[in-house]
């Protein structure tokens, strides 16, 4: 049975917007989903995050499920808007207390709050007041933010993570109009990946100021590991240039103070733009994290092609198994993903902040959900990162995406990632087998093959 080191932390995560509902209780602001979703067609069956999990009213009994599962820690995001409903300005005490009873709850209960500050619910008064994330009047609104939370927060939190993948949050949101805010300009996204990174560098010194000696800050990014189609030398070149994108574009500034020349240049050349930096921004951006975050769900697999604009070059789908997502179940490449990060960057930690599957998940008339799928997902991952672990990786905790069914963004309820099943009609919450499963992985600290 692989068991992992002593003090391995067993976790799950969520975020604001896909889960807490109650959207304009208690003086929350409207986010930029909020607005995002109104939008005819942009969201799978006209979904919306207004009721979700409704576990803004439900956290306690939410967190006597995680006590149930044998959690030790709780990644969750909290709402910008919630706390500042215009972004800047005027505190809500109300949004901020909400916060404080999870935060309480969780204590109660031995379980590690690990906050993420930004999981891309923009209040939506930034976006309106100068374009968002783009604008580099975001920076000193989101370390105000930072602050004012980490006021409240820090003497019980001590984990923090700035951002959720601002690869998301930049180019899904500014350049391919996938997500809120829906901007489709290719250069908006550059623009907003450099004060997304500035955003994190600015905010870690406000967090630790706050928090006192034992206050740790990291960053969730989402990292492939990218195989090329082909061993041609232009494939091979598309695989570096996809690498480049996903993960060099953010794990350079933060490790090494600089963005990937490669990278910059076909920006430059492809798009006519480059990160607009100011004296002192690349220091912000590596100043030393506590841990890294890594969000793993599938690799990437590339062939080049001259006629895709900018990047020149198209994902393939390999012959293997894939999730409801449509995304290729691969864990070996998790394990090269966390020795290569060991090797090129020499973080402090890791944590994988999220890796899960979503299966079409159904609860029989009993009341029960049979997801071996997931559970096999689960398993698959936790010994390539035993075995990454075993080969030097400083791996140190895994959260499970997610602790419950969700809104999946643009895709809405249509796909469920849960360990715990939601019903969106009643709110009724069951505990599948993977999560089951799971809860014995955490009392062995470990797991049986078979
Ligand atoms: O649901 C998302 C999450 O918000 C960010 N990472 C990927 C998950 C699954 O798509």
């Amino acid at each position: 049975m692989p068991v992992f080191p002593d003090g391995f932390l067993w976790g799950a995560a969520t975020s604001s917007y896909q889960v807490e509902g109650a959207v304009s209780a208690d003086g929350r602001g409207p986010s930029i989903w909020d607005t995002f979703c109104k939008l005819p067609g942009k969201i799978a069956g006209g979904d919306t995050g207004d009721a979700a999990c409704d576990h803004y009213n439900r956290c306690h009994a939410d967190v006597d499920i995680m006590a149930g599962l044998g959690l030790q820690a709780y990644r969750f995001s909290i709402a910008w808007p919630r706390v500042l409903p215009e972004g800047v300005g005027a505190v809500n005490e109300a949004g901020l207390d909400f916060y404080d009873r999870l935060v309480d709850a969780l204590l109660a209960k031995g379980i590690t709050p690990y906050p993420t500050l930004y999981h891309w619910d923009l209040p939506q008064a930034l976006e309106d007041a100068f374009g968002g994330w783009p604008s580099r009047e975001i920076v000193p609104a989101f370390v105000h933010y930072a602050d004012v939370v980490s006021r409240r927060l820090g003497d019980r939190v001590h984990n923090w993570m700035t951002l959720n993948e601002p690869w998301v949050s930049a180019f899904l949101g500014y350049s391919t109009g996938f997500h809120a805010p829906g901007a489709n300009d290719p250069a908006l996204g550059v623009q907003a990946s450099h004060h997304l990174l500035l955003a994190h560098g600015q905010a870690a010194p406000a967090l630790r100021a706050n928090g006192g000696a034992q206050t740790r800050v990291g960053i969730a990014l989402d990292l492939h590991w990218v195989d090329a189609a082909t061993d041609s030398e232009a494939d091979r070149a598309a695989a570096y240039r996809q690498d480049g994108i996903q993960n060099r574009w953010f794990l350079d500034p933060v490790f090494k103070g600089a963005y990937p020349e490669d990278i910059v240049e076909m920006y430059r050349r492809e798009i006519g733009t480059e990160p607009d930096i100011h004296d002192g921004d690349m220091a912000a951006i590596a100043a030393p994290i506590d841990f890294l975050g890594i969000n793993y769900y599938f690799r990437n697999v590339v062939k080049a092609d001259e006629s895709v604009p900018v990047v020149k070059m198209r994902a393939v789908k390999p012959e293997g198994e894939y999730t409801e997502m449509g995304w290729e179940v691969h864990p070996e490449s998790l394990y090269k993903l966390l020795v290569h990060l060991k090797e090129a960057y020499n973080p402090p930690a890791l944590y994988i902040t999220e890796n899960g599957a979503a299966f079409t998940d159904r609860a029989s008339p009993e009341g029960q959900v049979s997801d071996p799928r997931r559970a096999a997902y689960l398993r698959a991952h936790f010994a390539a990162s035993h075995r990454a672990i075993a080969a030097g990786a400083p791996l140190r905790g895994y959260f499970v995406w997610s602790l419950m069914d969700n809104f999946e963004w643009s895709f809405g309820y249509s796909k469920r990632f849960g360990i715990v099943y939601v019903d969106f009609e009643t709110q009724q919450r069951i505990v599948k087998q993977s999560g089951a499963w799971y809860a014995e992985v955490i009392k062995q600290n470990g797991f049986d093959h078979e």
